[in-house]
């Protein structure tokens, strides 16, 4: 019979590998998309015809909808969705918390009530370990340091809480950072890529980043997409790390980005401390052992091949961005 998994975060970077995935694998996939004033769907739009993927309107706070994709009886409940940027999540603490943890607890309370059968696997972050040294892993004790990692703290323990009390099958992806083309482009290592390809087809002069020395241990996307679906089709529900155990500054990612491209990044990259944050996270390295030796996963990706797939295709962008002013100015001549 069918396999049927939701996704909340499909339209998002992960959510989209994650469905492109399941959809290989033969499954029939419901994705929770939000209504916007301009369309969203762009990182699924090469799937959005395949006739085993249906997206249904919704909202992590909103129950109703939540409960109505519970419907289905799916066998798998992916929650991807989230408010993700941990800067702004300073800017917007309460509506984080209610997307980012309350919204965990709608959906849990959701499968609790309608499908207690459906497995459920909740993205959780490297950001709840905070201020705790590297290497993290599962047992490190979390010290989150931003509200965005303080509600990721609280929908982690509901996770926990509603796998001991009400015996779900429900697990934690404890993922560290993970990027791609289809990485928002407020997030560091995209701002890089996107910048740095600009700059070198003359589109742009300068890039502004905040807090250089940060350091961070950066996956694929799709690999840890991969990660999810190996934790939600285990034995038995638990927590894992997913992580490269590889870490590297913003500085060095920085580095490596221009010089690929040909270019010295101290001629083009200036702090501006508009990005700083309140209270930053300054080394994020994670010990994925676990995930490795019980559930046998494997990244695809190295730190090199994902920075080579990210400046490809960002190259590209910016190659037709300059066609596109190019020819505006020969109408104009
Ligand atoms: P992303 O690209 O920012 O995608 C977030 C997704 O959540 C989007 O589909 C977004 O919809 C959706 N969303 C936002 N607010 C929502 C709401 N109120 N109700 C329903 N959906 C909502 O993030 P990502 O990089 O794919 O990350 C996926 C998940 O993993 C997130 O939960 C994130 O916190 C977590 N995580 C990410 C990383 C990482 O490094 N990428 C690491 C650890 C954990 P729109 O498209 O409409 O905005
Ligand atoms: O790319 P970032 O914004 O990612 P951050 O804060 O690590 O969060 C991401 O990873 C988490 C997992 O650890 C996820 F849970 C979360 O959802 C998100 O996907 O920033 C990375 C580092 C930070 O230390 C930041 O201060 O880069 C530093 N940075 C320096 N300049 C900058 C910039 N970050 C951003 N976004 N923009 C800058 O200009």
């Amino acid at each position: 019979m069918t396999k049927t998994a939701c996704i909340t975060g499909i339209t998002g970077q992960t959510g989209s590998y994650l469905a492109e995935l399941l959809l290989q694998k033969g499954y029939q996939v419901y994705g929770l998309k939000r209504r916007s004033s301009s369309l969203n769907t762009d990182r699924i739009d090469h799937i959005y015809s395949n006739p085993n993927l249906k997206l249904v309107y919704g909202d992590l706070s909103d129950y109703s909808s939540l409960a109505g994709l519970l419907k289905f009886k799916p066998d798998y409940f992916f929650n991807l969705g989230a408010q993700s940027h941990v800067k702004v999540s300073f800017d917007v603490p309460e509506y984080s918390f209610d997307v980012d943890a309350t919204g965990v607890i709608r959906v849990l309370e959701a499968i609790r009530q309608h499908s207690p059968t459906t497995r459920f696997l909740q993205a959780s972050s490297s950001e709840m370990f905070g201020s705790s040294p590297p290497p993290q892993k599962e047992d490190t004790i979390f010290h989150p340091r931003s509200p965005y990692a303080v509600a990721k703290v609280a929908a982690y323990h509901a996770v926990v809480n509603y796998r001991e009390a009400f015996d779900l099958f429900a697990s934690n992806a404890i993922s560290f950072n993970h990027e791609s083309p289809r990485r928002g482009e407020t997030f560091v290592t995209r701002k890089i890529t996107q910048a740095a390809t600009r700059i070198k087809l003359g589109l742009q002069d300068k890039l502004y980043l905040g807090n250089l020395e940060a350091k961070r241990d950066w996956s694929h996307a799709k690999d840890v997409a991969s990660a999810m679906i190996k934790i939600i089709e285990a034995d038995s529900p638990d927590d894992f790390v997913v992580a490269s155990g590889e870490m590297h500054s913003v500085r060095e990612f920085a580095e490596v980005v221009f010089d690929k491209l040909g270019l010295n990044w101290k001629d083009y990259v200036k702090v501006d401390p508009i990005y700083f944050r309140p209270s930053e996270v300054d080394a994020l390295c994670g010990d994925s052992t676990k995930l490795r030796t019980t559930l046998g996963w494997k990244p695809e990706y190295t730190f090199s091949s994902l920075v080579d797939e990210m400046i490809s295709s960002d190259l590209e962008n910016a190659q037709k961005e300059k066609i596109l002013k190019d020819n505006v100015c020969k109408v104009k001549q």
